[in-house]
């Protein structure tokens, strides 16, 4: 059920690749993990991209506190590599989003992001997470990004750069198995909260997941290789799905 098939992530940037493997491994040796169903053919797709393949791979999980883990390789050709991975929490646990997005091609990462984003209405992160996320080692790097518009989503935490040596590639994978393993040992740990706040953050995912849905990066590729009908629900009903 769990055994893992061959991959795309064997043809694509070293940093997509380990940070594939990292994701995967946090999940199987934290979380208690069952199959997720994504909308019928949706977990593998082929299209075309300006004369070039595109290839998406799928691998979607949940567990008693995540209602979707979700990581998905894609590869144009040998232009464009892209991981893309966001943890939904079940709306019971107070809980924030992971979410990694690594886009590069012709051996160079463009952008690389991670986040531990909060969903309460005051923005604020859990207590537990802001004393972890302020105990990591401090990172620097010599290209940061700046976020677009809707970016106000992101915490404090986030980080956001393009990777300008295989240093810095590894010192942002390694920030990630950090921000992983913070957030897999506090959703075990984590107990369902009242109804109330089930309520604020259902709201607080849901405005998580609009604002992704405005990524024009994400949306003109997909349009490009799919048509603009076939990226607009893939992007509400894969990529960022609103929680009922
Ligand atoms: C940027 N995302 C991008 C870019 C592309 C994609 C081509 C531009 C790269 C660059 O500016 O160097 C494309 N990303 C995709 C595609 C998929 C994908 C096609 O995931 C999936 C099929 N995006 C996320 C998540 C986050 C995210 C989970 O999916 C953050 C947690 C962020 N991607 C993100 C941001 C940018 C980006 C902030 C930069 C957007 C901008 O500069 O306008």
């Amino acid at each position: 059920m769990l055994t893992i098939k061959p991959s795309l992530r064997e043809q694509q940037h070293p940093l997509i690749r380990q940070l594939a493997d990292s994701i995967e491994a946090a999940w199987q040796q934290h979380l208690d993990l069952s199959p997720y169903n994504l909308p019928a053919d949706l977990g593998y797709v082929e299209g075309r991209l300006e004369g070039e393949k595109l290839t998406i791979e799928n691998r979607c999980y949940q567990t008693p506190q995540f209602r979707k883990l979700h990581l998905e390789l894609a590869k144009v050709g040998n232009m464009l590599d892209i991981l893309h991975c966001v943890m939904f929490p079940r709306p019971e646990y107070d809980l924030p989003m992971f979410g990694c997005d690594l886009v590069g091609g012709r051996g160079q990462i463009s952008a690389a992001i991670a986040d531990l984003s909060p969903v309460s209405s005051d923005r604020s992160l859990p207590e537990s997470y802001i004393s972890s996320l302020s105990a990591l080692p401090k990172v620097n790097f010599s290209q940061p990004r700046e976020l677009p518009e809707w970016g106000h989503i992101f915490s404090d935490f986030c980080v956001f750069v393009r990777p300008a040596s295989p240093e810095e590639e590894a010192m942002f994978l390694k920030h990630v198995q950090a921000f992983l393993e913070i957030h897999c040992q506090n959703a075990i740990a984590s107990t369902p909260v009242s109804s109330d706040k089930v309520k604020q953050i259902l709201a607080g995912q849901r405005n998580y997941c609009s604002n992704q849905q405005q990524n024009d990066k994400t949306r003109r590729v997909l349009e490009k290789a799919f048509g603009s009908e076939w990226a607009e629900n893939y992007m509400s009903t894969v990529l960022f799905d609103l929680p009922n």
